[in-house]
Order: C-alpha cells, then sequence, then structure tokens
C-alpha cells in the first residue's frame, strides 16, 4: 500500500476527507525507521529493568493502558510533532492525549483482538472528537496479526457487544461486536516500524494471531479534543499535547518527571480506578481494567 503523502508533515484536504469517509487512514509515514527502533528499544529496556521491580501492579498492566502517565518516554512521543502535525488534520488545534498504549503480541502466540469499536466502554459518547494513533514499532504485517479494519462503519452507532472474557483476547472484557463480518468486509492495515494509522473511536476493528518470528508492537495513542466529556464517570483524565484546553473537562496529568516515580504511580492508581469503574460497569465479570 502506497504511504500517505503529507505536506509538510500534514494531512492534506484530500488525506483528511479519506479518513473521515473511510474511518481510518494508513500507511503514514511520521517515524524513521531507526527512530522508531529506538522506541522498541527504551521499550524494552523498561521491560527488563522493571519486569522484577516492587510495583503495585504487573509491568503489563502500566504497559497496556495510560503509560504515558508512568514512562517518559511515550509521553515523548505521544507529544511528538511528527504525530501531532497528522492529527490536528483530524481533531484541529487544540488536542489532549486519554490514553498511551502497549499493544504488544509475542512471536507464534495465539492472542487475538476480537472485531470491537473503541468507544463501547471508555463512557465518552459515540464521539467524533477521538481519533487512535497506532504507531509500528515492529512489522505489523498480516503473518504478525496486523489490525484489520471494516471500512465506513465508524459511521454506525455504538453497536451491541458480546464480552468473552477469553484468556487469548488482548481487550479487557474479551469484547466483540455482535454483528457478523465477513473477511471480505475487512483491510489489513499493514504497517512497517515507524508508520501509523489513524482510526476513529467508532470502527470496527480486531487483530489475528501473531505467526511471525518477531514481536508485533504497537504503541497506541488516543488522542481526544477537549471538548469531550466523560459522560459515565465522576471525571476523567487527559494529558495537554497541544493548543489550549477551553473546556476543563479532564483533570490534567503532567508529563513524568522519570520511570515509574512515586507521584506518578499514586496517579496511575487514582486514573485507573476511577477509569475501571466506567469500562467495568455492568460486566458480569469484574476483572479489573487490563489486569
Ligand atoms: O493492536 C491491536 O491489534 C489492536 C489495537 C486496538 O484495538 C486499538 O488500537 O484500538
Amino acid at each position: 500500500m502506497a504511504q500517505i503523502p503529507l505536506e509538510q508533515g500534514r494531512l492534506s484536504a484530500r488525506m483528511t476527507e479519506r479518513y473521515w469517509r473511510d474511518g481510518y487512514l494508513h500507511p503514514i509515514p511520521v517515524f524513521d525507521e531507526d527512530v522508531a527502533g529506538r522506541a522498541r528499544a527504551q521499550l524494552e529496556e523498561i521491560e527488563q529493568d522493571w519486569l522484577e521491580a516492587d510495583l503495585r501492579l504487573p509491568l503489563n498492566s502500566y504497559k497496556r493502558v495510560n503509560a504515558h502517565v508512568v514512562m517518559p518516554f511515550v509521553a515523548k512521543v505521544a507529544r511528538d510533532s511528527a504525530v501531532l502535525d497528522v492529527v490536528e488534520g483530524i481533531l484541529g488545534r487544540d488536542i489532549l492525549i486519554f490514553s498511551a498504549e502497549f499493544f504488544v503480541k509475542e512471536p507464534n502466540t495465539k492472542h487475538v483482538v476480537t472485531m470491537h469499536q473503541d468507544l463501547t466502554y471508555w463512557g465518552l459518547g459515540a464521539i467524533d472528537g477521538l481519533v487512535t494513533a497506532w504507531i509500528a514499532l515492529s512489522p505489523a504485517t498480516t503473518e504478525a496479526g496486523c489490525m484489520d479494519f471494516v471500512a465506513g462503519s465508524h459511521k454506525n452507532a455504538i453497536l451491541p457487544h458480546e464480552d468473552t472474557f477469553a484468556d487469548d483476547n488482548l481487550l479487557s472484557r474479551g469484547q466483540e461486536v455482535a454483528v457478523d463480518i465477513s473477511d471480505e468486509d475487512k483491510t489489513a492495515i499493514e504497517l512497517r516500524p515507524g508508520e501509523m494509522s489513524l482510526h476513529h473511536g467508532l470502527t470496527i476493528h480486531g487483530s489475528g494471531p501473531n505467526r511471525s518470528d518477531d514481536r508485533r508492537i504497537g504503541l497506541v495513542i488516543r488522542y481526544i479534543r477537549p471538548d469531550m466529556k466523560q459522560e459515565v464517570g465522576d471525571k476523567d483524565y487527559a494529558m495537554m499535547a497541544r493548543g489550549e484546553d477551553r473546556h476543563g473537562n479532564f483533570i490534567h496529568v503532567p508529563m513524568p518527571a522519570e520511570d515509574f516515580s512515586t507521584d506518578s504511580l499514586l496517579l496511575y492508581d487514582e486514573i485507573r480506578e476511577e477509569q475501571a469503574r466506567v469500562m467495568m460497569r455492568g460486566s458480569a465479570k469484574n476483572s479489573g481494567i487490563y489486569a
């Protein structure tokens, strides 16, 4: 697939239109392969140094949601102008970071992500003001279990989902959209390291197992416009990325000063508790988010 042509690092009007037509856009060149390689090395260094550390939660939990709260390098990537210049074409000048997450599939494993819409359990409603940037830190090929998107599916409301809580599912509730999706409806979103895809919060997507010999690592950043609002929980949190927040709907999260600082870990727990309440609302099983 030909790369999305950027104009001085930004989306053209035609590419922005394509995003709103399809509910996604890819592959967008944001980083050189060596920059992506450095980010991967930083993650793998953290995995080595902190796996056995005495953190309150398993390291995986911190990687899987809100990694920007406790890992400075993740917040830096999320605030990098190469990414934000593109995201601005979708959200406009004022941008907040709602979450940053690693979706890692180890080589030759059976973990999958069932087809779902992101906004189902976040309490933000069926909004247009959230976009996910999925940045490949290793090859995201069909063999490695890259994402599949259903074009135009973002024009739906939030559809019913069924929870599976399957062990090999990377989603918190193992949720799956309760509609039949054939293989022909899916587009495989292959990305080289340093390339990114964007998808709308209502776009139906998922991914298969990693049958390759390398890890499949996505750094996944959820950006929102400041006029979005938590509608289910009492409050919600976000980090300023660019521009201004004239709405005050989110408690602002500071950039962490160092990996897993005491302050950032306390804040992480506070956010997790609040978001878990929203995420697990109505669930038959309370496994805690991203346990
Ligand atoms: O990385 C994957 O395979 C799925 C990621 C995903 O569901 C998302 O970014 O919303």
